[in-house]
């Protein structure tokens, strides 16, 4: 399981990313690699999830040979201790979205109640659509309307009786499993406080009856927590349409002041970017001799305001660091989740600013802002307004931009893309039966410093669109793809001939970016609205998913509710589960016999567009769709 620390070119695909860690090194400054490369080798037990110190019997360890201790203080064995470990992340994952979810909620009830200045409903027809499923009166008027769906929605928080509103937009053969195994899931936070309590020691002690648990932890992220982030996003800000931006460290201007948006929520980002377009924040920039203000992106946060604003990307999860010893940036704002906590040394390391913003997440060497939804407008141009006057600070001598940008094409939101093909899934479904597109894969997730980054999402994107499969990405998959050229419509040229067609017929690339890791409930809900177009279930559909370079807690989480709504799973990083034979047995192949879906572990991309193409085959095969 040990792994070497990566340096040097095995580093990263990405040439900006090679050239700024050359930088870091020659300043004597350390980043996520140096760091990955100090901890080797890492904890075999840990990466076997044969570790526990859930209690303060603890901490126990379990030999996997078989020689030393085989339970815990407590008597917990193998598979319990690794049930209950992967059960936490998944709580904590879904803690996560649906908390981010929960902030979203709450500002909508200010909106309504007319104390978030600066905020507004800025798509009411999806007010509408969202509102009617949660059966909020259609005639009231829009603030009205807005302040009972807010109120409906926080009650999906709670002890809801039944099951999570947007649960309906399955299929009911989808449902009806769930319902057999016991894992629809009720209110997030009782899902959340349930799994975290039936981890407690002494509590659930049943490997399968804690998966269980888990899975349906899960489903109250993908179909509660993130959904309702997802929805309430578009309805602040706006449900996104397709539009042009760029990518690459290179979208830093040298000759503008440079804010770039970091974290997950768009609450506060939007509010920046409103502030950055004021004349007179634009006046006082030219004073102070840059050519203007420019806004980039880092990980969802900057997924968010590319998908609605096309603010262009400066990278994903392992270029936050990287980004400020480009020396040209004045400040970086960040809210939550995927933030290095090596960040405030590397803005003092220069003259950037470093806003934290959440109450939640508080950092070394920030300036911390936080943001209430009644303060969030003026937070905005507070921070546009010292990053700014920051600029006189820079020092030019240490600025390095490398890497030039790189175009891409952004904005497919469910609506987006059902718009794209004529208003209906019927296109679209077209192509699948006609095999013109095989099926479609969502490939998402992270960076990890154990794998050279971005050669996995681009490894496996590639491959799969040559064999005509669509792919949906999100969150830092989607940065790597931009990154590769892939999220052009010119990328037609690299799609097998069927996708390529498609592609050009409509003025869309192979790659379609559906947003942030919240956002990949717009894929799931995209392959329920395919299912119910057909009639069939989602496993049974043509699809698959991927998570090539996963590090976090919520990616474990989506991968959870991708499989247990039906959708294969590959995974290119192995959870912390292969100390069990039994959970890694479950994981990998025991629940499909209920689920219709498993999980899959490839660390190579290529076999695992091998696995994804055969998967995909196996089901067009099944709906008695032509098959290779
Ligand atoms: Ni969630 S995808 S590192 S920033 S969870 Fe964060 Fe988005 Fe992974 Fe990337
Ligand atoms: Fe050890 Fe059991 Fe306590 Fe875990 S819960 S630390 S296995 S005694």
């Amino acid at each position: 399981m040990e792994q070497a620390g990566r340096t040097g070119k095995s580093c990263s695909i990405q040439a900006d990313s090679l050239a700024l860690q050359e930088k870091a090194t020659q300043e004597g400054l350390s980043t996520v690699w140096d760091r990955f490369a100090a901890q080797q080798p890492q904890c075999g037990f840990c990466e076997l999830g044969l570790s526990c110190r859930i209690c303060v019997m603890g901490p126990c360890r379990l030999d996997p040979f078989g020689e030393g201790p085989q339970r815990g203080v407590c008597g917990a064995d193998a598979d319990i201790m690794v049930a209950r470990n992967l059960a936490r992340m998944v709580a904590a994952g879904a803690a996560s979205h649906s908390d981010h979810g929960r902030d979203l909620v709450e500002t909508l009830l200010a909106v309504a109640e007319g104390k978030a200045p600066g905020y507004q409903l800025t798509d009411p027809a999806k007010l509408d659509r969202v509102a009617a499923q949660f059966g909020v009166a259609p005639d009231l008027p829009v603030l009205e309307k807005a302040r009972e769906l807010a109120l409906a929605m926080m009650e999906e928080y709670g002890i809801k009786k039944g099951h999570l509103t947007f649960t309906r937009r399955l299929p009911p053969a989808r449902l009806e499993k769930w319902r057999n195994l016991g894992i629809t899931p009720r209110g997030v936070d009782w899902e959340v406080t349930e799994m975290l309590h039936r981890t407690h020691m002494g509590v659930d002690n049943d490997p399968v009856n804690l998966l269980l648990q888990a899975l349906r932890t899960a489903l109250a992220d993908g179909w509660g927590g993130s959904m309702i982030a997802t929805e309430l996003s578009d309805i602040l800000f706006g449900t996104p349409t397709p539009r042009a931006s760029q990518a690459n460290i290179g979208v830093l201007k040298a000759d503008q002041v440079n804010i770039i948006l970091h974290g997950h929520n768009p609450l506060v980002s939007e509010m920046v970017a409103r502030a950055a377009q004021e004349p007179r924040v634009l006046e006082r920039a030219r004073q102070l001799g840059a050519q203007g203000l420019n806004l980039a992106g880092l990980c969802c946060t900057g997924n968010e305001v590319l998908m609605r604003r096309g603010i262009p990307m400066a990278g994903n999860h392992l270029v936050q660091e990287l980004a400020l010893l480009t020396g040209a940036v004045e400040a970086m704002v960040v809210d939550y989740q995927c933030i290095m906590p090596s960040l405030g040394d590397l803005a003092a390391c220069y003259h950037t600013l470093f806003f934290t913003t959440s109450p939640k997440a508080k950092f070394p060497k920030a300036t911390h802002l936080p943001f209430t939804p009644e303060t969030g407008e003026d937070l905005g141009r507070r921070i546009v307004v010292q990053a700014v006057e920051n600029f006189a600070r820079r020092d030019p001598a240490r600025v390095y931009i490398p890497g030039a940008p790189v175009a891409q094409m952004t904005g497919f939101s469910v609506e987006a893309i059902l718009a794209a093909l004529g208003g209906t899934p019927e296109p679209l479904l077209n192509a699948i039966k006609t095999g013109q597109i095989r099926g479609a894969v969502g490939v998402v997730g992270c960076n990890n410093p154990r794998v050279t980054q971005d050669y996995g999402h681009v490894t496996l994107t590639k491959e799969l669109i040559r064999n005509d499969i669509l792919v949906l990405d999100t969150g830092c998959a989607a940065v790597a793809h931009a990154k590769a050229g892939l999220k052009q419509p010119e990328a037609a040229a690299q799609a097998g001939p069927g996708l390529a067609a498609v592609c050009r017929a409509l003025g869309i690339p192979p790659v379609l970016h559906m947003g942030s890791c919240v956002d990949n409930a717009r894929i799931i809900h995209l392959a329920a609205a395919l299912a119910q177009a057909l009639g069939v279930d989602v496993d049974q559909l043509p699809v698959a998913a991927a998570a090539p370079e996963w590090y976090s807690e919520k990616a474990a989480t989506i991968g959870c509710y991708a499989v247990a709504s039906g959708v294969f799973t590959v995974l290119g990083v192995a959870p912390p589960v292969l100390g069990s034979k039994n959970v890694t047995e479950l994981l990998l192949n025991g629940l499909t016999a209920h689920l219709g879906a498993c999980f899959a572990v490839e660390p190579d991309p290529a076999r695992a567009a091998a696995l994804i193409v055969r998967h995909i085959e196996d089901k067009r095969r099944g709906l008695g769709l032509e098959a290779r």
